[in-house]
């Protein structure tokens, strides 16, 4: 495995054409995706270590991605610590008792995380058999899971978050802590079932003020990066929001870090360490357009890039559900063809 693109791009050391996986690549845009879902809810495809194993390989035998990404989601942590999780068509994530008060935090029952979260890792382990290409793990940011604990389910603004957060922020502090913890428990989890590289996803950074994401984001996930040292497995940090914050996850030293499409990546590149590879960043609606579009704004990206030992092509968000199969398909081709540096 070590060999392979995508663990040596992480490692700064590749000379070949870059590496391509796309967050959210088992998902729905897949027509087999969709047939799996009409038999199961979203929430029993996780449970079920023998469903999650076979979507997330579909996305590798359909495209041939350099990198699989565990078929799961990162509210599996919030239910796990039993504040109630269902998925609603149309609706998104919700969470029946979402967190109110000091005490809410203090009832959390954060000692089930391994025994509940037991199903990742045989599905881990069951896909880890059958894929030639690494596996990535993954978990939400502290502050991107406790928003959703807080709001009950998705919104765009995350106003009780912040008020919570701005009102009193030693008791935000201490619900920050305990899901860290959960997490670094969660993710060695993850390491021990054969994950080959994590990413953590900050979705909701992208809310903060500068110096709220130092305090309420990158510690937290300073604390988790320093704890997973230990284990030598590549970590990727993605925020919402690292166009602005990329500096700031560079100085964690993580091995990757995963752009938004906002920010020009050739350009930032001479602002990060050498040493951090930079994963990214078509804008995800790219994918709309004909194939020669598709390709033309794939090789600015490559084109500005080239002879960058430390990049990993990627989209800036996850992909649109109703992106077509062939846009998909052209992107691949495309990075697949691009020569050695
Ligand atoms: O209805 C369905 O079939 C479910 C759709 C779906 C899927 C396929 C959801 C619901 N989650 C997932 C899988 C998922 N989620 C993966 C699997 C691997 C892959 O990337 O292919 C990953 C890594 C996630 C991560 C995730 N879940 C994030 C972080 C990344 C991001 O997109 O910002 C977040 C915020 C979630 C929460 C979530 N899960 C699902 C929904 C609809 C949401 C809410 C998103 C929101 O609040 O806008």
């Amino acid at each position: 495995m070590n060999d392979t693109l995508f663990l040596k791009a992480l490692r700064c050391e590749n000379r070949s054409r870059p590496p391509i996986w796309i967050m959210r690549q088992a998902g729905r845009y897949m027509p087999k995706y969709r047939a799996i879902r009409e038999k199961f809810s979203f929430l029993e495809m996780c449970h079920q270590p023998e469903i999650a194993a076979k979507v997330t390989l579909l996305p590798i035998e359909e495209f041939g991605f350099d990198a699989a990404i565990l078929f799961s989601d990162i509210l599996v942590i919030p239910e796990a610590l039993k504040v109630g999780l269902r998925f609603e068509e149309g609706k998104g994530p919700i969470i029946e008792r979402p967190l109110k008060s000091d005490s809410d935090i203090d009832a959390l029952l954060t000692l089930q995380i391994e025994s509940g979260l037991n199903y990742v890792a045989e599905a881990i382990r069951i896909a880890r058999r059958d894929l030639k290409v690494p596996l990535i793990g993954f978990c939400g940011a502290p502050f991107t899971v406790a928003s959703y604990m807080i709001e009950g389910g998705s919104s765009r603004d995350l106003k009780k978050t912040k008020q919570w957060m701005l009102r009193n922020p030693s008791s935000f502090h201490r619900l920050l802590e305990k899901i860290a913890e959960c997490t670094i428990t969660y993710l060695e989890m993850q390491v021990k079932a054969g994950v080959n590289a994590l990413q953590i996803f900050d979705s909701w950074a992208i809310t903060l003020a500068h110096s709220q994401f130092l305090e309420f984001s990158l510690r937290y996930l300073k604390k988790i990066i320093d704890a997973m040292r230990q284990f030598n497995v590549p970590i990727i940090l993605f925020c919402r929001g690292s166009s602005v914050f990329a500096e700031q996850l560079a100085s964690l030293s993580p091995c990757g870090i995963g752009l938004d499409w906002q920010v020009d990546i050739t350009r930032l590149r001479s602002k990060i360490p050498k040493t951090v590879a930079l994963q990214g960043n078509l804008d995800p609606d790219i994918l709309y357009a004909d194939s020669q579009v598709i390709r033309r704004e794939a090789k600015a990206i490559l084109n500005g890039m080239r002879q960058d030992p430390g990049f990993i092509f990627n989209l800036g968000h996850g992909i649109h559900p109703d992106t077509p199969m062939d846009s998909v398909k052209a992107l691949v081709d495309c990075i697949k063809a691009s020569s050695a540096l």
